[in-house]
């Protein structure tokens, strides 16, 4: 099974995303807990709304995975939280890193609300939990960039390839991340956020 998976570049004046970081330590190769043989595709992301969608079906088209998974960094946040949901809403106070707003606009104009994860959500996260590592399913990933891209990931997949899966996993801040923040803010070592994408995967 081959594997697209991607992290994105830091946002919001942070140096490192851990997102793409703990992609970046994850192994080309590996086997599910089923036996089933993986090979990674990795790539980074630009935290753009605009461009994220054409770079994505273009990875797609180039790599043709047999499932794809987008991670995120989700400051705040206590685990990893695989997403269920991606709703055809951009949405957030803060610009994305092209300096670009949206307060309320679709993904793509005229697409379904929203879209469920074409993965087994609920076993990814019984895997990482299973592994030491805390996890849940979370049933928002906000508006903002992430959530666009696991929109556009979702749309290629129905109108072109129904057979792949693809979905979004958010992670946490790694503690260096938070270690520098005035208050504290919960946090993973990013080689757990590591370990725990690896956890998630092998339940594909
Ligand atoms: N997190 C942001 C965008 C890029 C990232 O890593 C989000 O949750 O939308």
């Amino acid at each position: 099974m081959k594997i697209l998976i991607t992290g994105f570049a830091p946002f919001g004046g942070e140096s490192v995303n851990p997102s793409w970081e703990a992609v970046r330590g994850l192994p080309e190769e590996f086997q599910t807990s089923k036996g089933e043989s993986v090979t990674l595709v990795k790539q980074e992301m630009p935290v753009s709304y605009d461009r994220c969608g054409g770079i994505i079906k273009e990875l797609m088209e180039q790599n043709k995975p047999d499932c794809v998974i987008c991670v995120g960094q989700a400051g705040g946040r206590m685990g990893l939280e695989v997403e269920q949901i991606a709703i055809n809403l951009k949405d957030a106070h803060s610009p994305d890193n092209d300096g670009v707003p949206y307060h309320g606009a679709p993904v793509i104009e005229g697409g379904p609300d929203g879209r469920f994860a074409r993965l087994p959500v609920r076993e990814m996260v019984a895997a990482c939990k299973g592994a030491g590592i805390p996890a849940k399913v979370s049933f928002s990933a906000g508006a903002y960039v992430c959530n666009c891209l696991m929109y556009h990931v979702l749309e290629i997949i129905e109108k072109q390839y129904p057979k792949m899966r693809g979905g979004f996993i958010h992670v946490p801040y790694e503690c260096g991340q938070a270690a520098a923040q005035e208050r504290a803010k919960p946090s993973l070592p990013l080689s757990t956020i590591t370990d725990g994408l690896l956890a998630c995967l092998k339940a594909l």
